[in-house]
C-alpha cells in the first residue's frame, strides 16, 4: 500500500478519500485554493499545500501545479475524485512521466469512453446492447435523413465528444433534422472542439440505471450492483437510490453481466460505472464513467464494500478483496444531494455563510459533508454541501428514515435543497417507484406547491432552532423563512 496519497480535489469527496486513506494508514495530502484555506478537508488532511488563485483553471485544474506539489510532498499516488481532473487523460500522462500512480483507469480507457461514437462501437463489439442509430459521425445530410427515417422519429442528435447534457437535440420530424444536426455540430465545435455528431433513436422518459464496476490488474472484474439515478434536473442528479425499485435478481444478473462484459472488453481497471437507459423492459448502454461517482455511498451501504478503499488497493497492485459471489445486496439506500440552492428559484445557487448547523444522525443515517458551523461556502465551485444517505431493510424504511433525517437536518444562513427533498419523500409518484428521467420536470408544479406547504409547516420549529443557535438575534416572524425563499423566486421570475 502507498505511504502517502495526494487528493486532487476539494469538499466532501476529498474528505471521503482521506477517510479511506486514514483507515488504510496512508498519509493524505490536501491541495487548497485561497478559497479553501478554512475548508474542512484542508484541515482534515495530514498535510496541505496552497494552490493560490481560487479560479478552477488556476487551482484544481492546474496539472503542472498539482504535479509539482505531488513531487514536493513525496506522494506516491494521486486520487482525482470526481469532476475537476477525474477523466482527464493528460493528468495520467503527467503522472506516468513522474513515476506517480494515478488512482483510476488507464488514460487510453478514459479517452475511448470519452468519445461516444468510439465507446458505442466498442460496446456493440463487446455484445452489450446499444441504442440503434448511425454507426459513425454524420457527414452527409441526405444519408442522415434516410437513416433517421429508417430508425423512426423521434431521434436524437448527439455530439460524439458531448457530456453533461451539452450537445444533444431531440428531433420529432424530418423538417427539424437538418437544423438540429447543424446546431448540434456548432455547439459541439464550440464546447468540445470536435463537431462530430451521430443520430440514434430517442427513448422517451427512460430510467437511468447504472452498474458499479470494480476491476483489478489481475484480470478480476465484478459488478457491485445497481443504482437508480432518474431523479435529476438539467443533468444534475438530485436523488439516487440502490437498488433500482424495478430491479429483480434475474435483471441484475443480466445487466450486471453486460456491465462486466463492457469493462472486460476494454481491459478496465479501478472503480467505474456503466450507465444504461432502461425502458419497456429493455436496456441499452449509454456511457461509461471512468471515475468514482458522487453517488457511490449508496452502493457501499447496501453491499458493505468500501469502494474508495478498493480503488486504493487496486491502484497499489493488490487483488480485489471480493469475488462476484461475495457481492450481496442488503436492504435499500437513498441519497439526497444537499445543495446550497433555492429550489423555488429554479435551483439558483445560494452560497454564503452557514450560521446554524445541526447534522442528522440515528439509525441508518450516513452524512458525507464538507461543511461546518460558521463555514462560508465559496462561490467558485459547485454548490453541493453534503450528501445525506439513509439505509433501510427495504425501500419504505429507507425513505421513512430519509424523511426523518431531513427533518433533523438544520442548515441556517443559506437556502438549500432540503425542502425539495422533503417534498419528493412524500410524493406519491416517487413513493410508488415509478421514476424516469423527466420526473422532476413533469411533476414540477406539484413539487413546488408541496415545498411551499412544507416550509410553512416547518417554519415554527426551524425558528425555534434558530433562536437556539443565534440566541442574541430576534426570532424572525413565522413566515419570514418561507417569504425569503418566495421573494427570491419572484425576483427570478422578474429577471426572466
Ligand atoms: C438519450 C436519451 C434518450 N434517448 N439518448 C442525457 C445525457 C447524455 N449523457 C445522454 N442523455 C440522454 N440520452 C437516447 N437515445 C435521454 C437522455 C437523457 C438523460 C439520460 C440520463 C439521465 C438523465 C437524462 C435526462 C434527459 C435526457
Amino acid at each position: 500500500m502507498f505511504d502517502k496519497v495526494l487528493i486532487a480535489n476539494r469538499g466532501e469527496i476529498a474528505i471521503r478519500i482521506m477517510r479511506a486513506c486514514r483507515e488504510l494508514d496512508v498519509k493524505s495530502v490536501a491541495i487548497y485554493s485561497d478559497a479553501d484555506k478554512t475548508s474542512l478537508y484542508t484541515n482534515y488532511a495530514d498535510e496541505r499545500y496552497a494552490l493560490g488563485n481560487p479560479s478552477p483553471s488556476k487551482s484544481y485544474l492546474n496539472i503542472d501545479k498539482i504535479m509539482d506539489i505531488a513531487i514536493e510532498s513525496g506522494a506516491e499516488a494521486i486520487h482525482p475524485g470526481y469532476g475537476f481532473l477525474a477523466e482527464n487523460s493528460e493528468l495520467g500522462k503527467q503522472c506516468e512521466k513522474n513515476g506517480i500512480t494515478l488512482i483510476g483507469p488507464s488514460g487510453k480507457v478514459i479517452e475511448s469512453m470519452g468519445d461516444k461514437i468510439t465507446s458505442k462501437k466498442l460496446m456493440k463489439k463487446a455484445g452489450v446492447p446499444v441504442i440503434g442509430g448511425t454507426e459513425n459521425g454524420v457527414t452527409d445530410i441526405d444519408e442522415a435523413v434516410k437513416i433517421a427515417e429508417s430508425i423512426g422519429y423521434p431521434v436524437i442528435v448527439k455530439a460524439s465528444a458531448g457530456g453533461g447534457g451539452i450537445g444533444m437535440r431531440t428531433v420529432y420530424e424530418e423538417d427539424e433534422l437538418v437544423r438540429a444536426i447543424e446546431s448540434t455540430q456548432s455547439v459541439a465545435s464550440t464546447n468540445f472542439g470536435d463537431s462530430t455528431v451521430f443520430i440514434e433513436k430517442y427513448i422517451e422518459k427512460p430510467r437511468h440505471i447504472e452498474f458499479q464496476i470494480l476491476a483489478d490488474d489481475h484480470g478480476n472484474t465484478i459488478h457491485v450492483a445497481d443504482r437508480e439515478c432518474s431523479i435529476q434536473r438539467r443533468h444534475q442528479k438530485l436523488i439516487e437510490e440502490a437498488p433500482s425499485p424495478i430491479m429483480t435478481e434475474e435483471l441484475r444478473e443480466k445487466m450486471g453481466e453486460s456491465a462486466i462484459k463492457a469493462a472486460e472488453y476494454i481491459n478496465y481497471t479501478s472503480a467505474g460505472t456503466v450507465e444504461f437507459l432502461y425502458s419497456g423492459g429493455e436496456y441499452y448502454f449509454l456511457e461509461m464513467n471512468t471515475r468514482i461517482q458522487v453517488e457511490h455511498p449508496i452502493t457501499e451501504i447496501i453491499t458493505n464494500i468500501d469502494l474508495v478503499k478498493e480503488q486504493l488497493k487496486i491502484a497499489s497492485g493488490k487483488e480485489l478483496s471480493y469475488s462476484q459471489k461475495d457481492v450481496k445486496v442488503n436492504g435499500h439506500a437513498v441519497e439526497c444531494r444537499i445543495n446550497a440552492e433555492n429550489p423555488l428559484a429554479d435551483f439558483a445557487p445560494n452560497p454564503g455563510k452557514i450560521t446554524g448547523y445541526r447534522s442528522p444522525g440515528g439509525p441508518g443515517v450516513r452524512l458525507d459533508s464538507g461543511v461546518y458551523m460558521n463555514y462560508s461556502i465559496p462561490t467558485f465551485y459547485d454548490s453541493m454541501i453534503s450528501k445525506l444517505i439513509t439505509w433501510g431493510s427495504n425501500r419504505n424504511e429507507a425513505i421513512a428514515r430519509m424523511k426523518r433525517a431531513l427533518s433533523e437536518y438544520i442548515i441556517l444562513g443559506v437556502k438549500t435543497t432540503i425542502p425539495f427533498h422533503k417534498a419528493i419523500m412524500r410524493n406519491d409518484h416517487f413513493l410508488s417507484g415509478d421514476l424516469h428521467t423527466h420526473f422532476v420536470d413533469d411533476y414540477r408544479k406539484g413539487i413546488d406547491d408541496d415545498i411551499r406547504e412544507i416550509m410553512e409547516e416547518e417554519t415554527e420549529r426551524i425558528n425555534r432552532m434558530r433562536s437556539t443557535f443565534m440566541p442574541g438575534k430576534k426570532v424572525a416572524a413565522i413566515s419570514a423563512a418561507v417569504g425569503s425563499y418566495l421573494n427570491t423566486a419572484k425576483n427570478q421570475q422578474i429577471k426572466k
